[in-house]
């Protein structure tokens, strides 16, 4: 079985593995669960890998072909993917597209409110860094809907292709629940592909297959 996903998910897989994102070990999620690999936005920690990640980022949006008005940035860390991103889709296409934040804290005096940037309405795509069991993803939905706009979408470095709250993928239950098209640049399956085929990284793709048979979703 071959490495059959589009160069630019291989690239961004070398490019994380490059920039010591993809770290293998043990760690523990968000969800409590144990995994042996981890995968950490906050390594491309300068301008340049910044500005890679965005190009990876636009090239997913644009291949999905998805239509959206404005991009949402979560706090922290989906803030200076959002930011890139927006630049990238404008670098590429020449649409000057809104994008928009928040605050953790919403701030009581100044422009007040926990949004900052364009204004949060329309048809929102989400910028975050990675979907494990998909609470993140759900938090942000809570503040689409309260500002009166409509999610659309939600794109993501990695998708680790695990259970949801149900037997479904996270992903899987974001569609059903709410209709969402998800937008990954590499999942679990291609990471484990990569590593398959290169050698120094065949005992990693052999660890998180197991993983893959005990958190993944099924489907
Ligand atoms: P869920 O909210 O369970 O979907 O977990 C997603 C969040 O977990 C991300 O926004 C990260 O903050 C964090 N995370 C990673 O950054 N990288 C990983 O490989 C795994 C997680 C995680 O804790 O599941």
């Amino acid at each position: 079985q071959g490495f059959a996903v589009s160069d630019y998910r291989q690239q961004f897989i070398q490019f994380a593995l490059d920039h010591d994102a993809l770290k293998f070990g043990q760690f523990t999620l968000k969800s409590g669960r144990s995994s042996p690999y981890f995968f950490n936005a906050g390594a491309f920690s300068t301008g340049a890998a910044l500005g890679a990640i965005g190009q990876f980022y636009a090239e997913a949006i644009l291949a999905s072909e998805i239509e959206f008005d404005v991009i949402f940035g979560p706090a922290y860390k989906g803030i200076p993917l959002a930011a890139a991103t927006s630049i990238a889709l404008a670098e590429k296409t020449g649409r000057d597209i809104p994008w928009v934040f928040n605050r953790k804290e919403a701030k009581d005096h100044g422009e007040g409110g926990s949004l900052v940037g364009a204004p949060l309405a329309g048809r929102v795509l989400i910028i975050d860094d990675v979907i494990t069991a998909g609470t993140a993803i759900r938090e942000s939905l809570g503040l689409i809907k309260a500002a009166g706009a409509t999610a659309v979408g939600v794109s993501v470095m990695m998708d680790r292709q695990e259970r949801g709250q149900t037997a479904l993928s996270a992903i899987g239950e974001l569609k059903r629940d709410y209709g969402l098209e998800v937008i990954t640049i590499a999942s679990l399956d291609n990471l484990i592909a990569f590593c398959a085929d290169h050698a120094t990284l065949v005992d990693a793709s052999e660890v998180m297959s197991a993983y893959r048979k005990e958190y993944g979703a099924i489907g």
